[in-house]
């Protein structure tokens, strides 16, 4: 297996003297070299505004901007047109909420899971305060996996949507979408699927999945920060309204009325982030060419082996499920008696660097009575070294708290 490190140029650094083990995947990836070459390319030769200006930089700019739509397509199964751009999966949830709010009704019920991040939270939460929804909440079980019988029960014909998230961000769950698609349909839900932490790491087809609307983020697949998708069904989204309204999504103005142009274009108001869709597709063209297959079952065995060495660790309980199968590279974990900042902060002395907190998940941490737990998360260019030195730095921080 080749030393990944090598193409990504901030892992090279030291901190506090130590190399760096960056093991905070899940709340953004590195840059690979080809990534930052592509954008810098990009300013140094063909910038200019899309959306076809005539002259040859503005082509350029085009091209490029749409043959991004057509990559990100590729890469999850879906057509051209059901790719839209937005900031992140946050923004891309928010839309939702707002787009598909419109039609709610007082009385209709949104179904989440214990497990969402906030952005796949909030957003719902606040639309049904304001449309007189109800917001109802799948559990988990024991075992820190969705509970499909609970799910079953609270999906009745008043569920109009239900979103969920592909892969916990906390435990490293990943949730059972195909058949999810299967319920949601039969009581004609919209099912919304969260795919920020599992797009990165696993080979999606949204076909196959079934799922109405998926999001996803550029930034946690080598990609920049700032650009993510939205996709739908092309059916679903010619009976959308825009949500946000502008330059480049427009078909014909006059004083009295506007026409939009086709999807994704009529939901891309305003001139989008060019750099971010050529840094996006130029990151997918990185997974692909080491195979998105490979990725999955490189981290596979890093997980194993982590999760393994981990639970040899006096004091140390994972928060999430102990097997491998249907389990994303995210270990979750509590320390005995240190909290976890502090955890994180020792282990940022020795080069080590984790997440510690509630990491956006508050509705899961109290179901859990935990005020926050130490998150390490892995991938391509982490090493069986790397968790060797973040089980050796957490041993120390065990020594200075005794
Ligand atoms: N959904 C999930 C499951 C996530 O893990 C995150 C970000 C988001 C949505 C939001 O993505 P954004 O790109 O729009 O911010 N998760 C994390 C994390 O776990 N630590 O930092 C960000």
């Amino acid at each position: 297996m080749k030393n990944y490190k090598e193409d990504f140029p901030i892992l090279k650094q030291r901190i506090k003297g130590k190399p760096l083990v960056y093991l905070d995947n899940s709340a953004t990836t590195q840059k690979p070299k080809a990534v930052i070459q592509a954008i810098t390319d990009y300013y140094e030769k063909d910038n200019a505004n899309v959306h076809r200006g005539v002259h040859e930089l503005s082509m350029r700019a085009s091209i490029a901007y749409e043959n991004a739509h057509k990559r990100v397509a590729e890469f999850i199964g879906a057509e051209e047109e059901e790719i839209i751009f937005t900031k992140g999966t946050t923004e891309s949830i928010n839309f939702l909420a707002y787009v598909l709010g419109r039609s709610l009704k007082a009385g209709d019920e949104i179904l989440l899971s214990e497990m969402e991040h906030h952005s796949n939270f909030v957003p719902w939460q606040q639309i049904a305060k304001e449309k007189g929804a109800k917001l109802k909440i799948i559990p988990i079980t024991k075992e820190f996996r969705l509970d499909m019988k609970a799910a079953e029960n609270l999906l009745t014909q008043k569920t109009k949507i239900l979103a969920i998230t592909h892969c916990s961000n906390v435990l490293g769950t990943i949730n059972p979408i195909k058949e999810l698609a299967k319920m949601a349909h039969q009581v004609n839900a919209t099912l919304i699927v969260d795919a920020a932490q599992s797009v990165p790491h696993m080979q999606i087809d949204v076909k196959e999945l079934d799922c109405d609307f998926l999001a996803f983020s550029g930034h946690k697949m080598f990609g920049p920060t700032g650009i993510g998708v939205l996709y739908g069904k092309r059916k679903l989204l010619e009976n959308l309204e825009p949500f946000m309204y502008g330059g480049g999504m427009i078909e014909e103005v006059t004083q009295e009325k506007s026409t939009w142009k086709d999807s994704p274009w009529r939901f891309e108001a305003g001139t989008p982030n060019i750099e971010g869709a050529i840094g996006l597709a130029k990151a997918i063209e990185y997974i692909q060419d080491i195979g998105i297959t490979n990725i999955e079952s490189y981290t596979g065995t890093l997980t194993e082996y982590a999760l393994k060495e981990l639970k040899k660790v006096k004091g140390i309980k994972i928060i999430g499920p102990q097997d491998i199968n249907n389990r994303a590279p995210v270990i979750s974990f509590t320390i005995q008696g240190m909290h976890p900042h502090d955890v994180g902060e020792i282990l940022n002395q020795e080069g080590v660097a984790i997440r510690g907190g509630n990491h956006c998940a508050m509705p899961l941490m109290t179901s859990l009575k935990l005020d926050g737990t130490n998150r390490a998360s892995f991938h391509i260019y982490n090493t069986k070294e790397d968790i060797d030195t973040l089980i050796k730095a957490i041993k120390k921080a065990q020594d200075i708290f005794k």
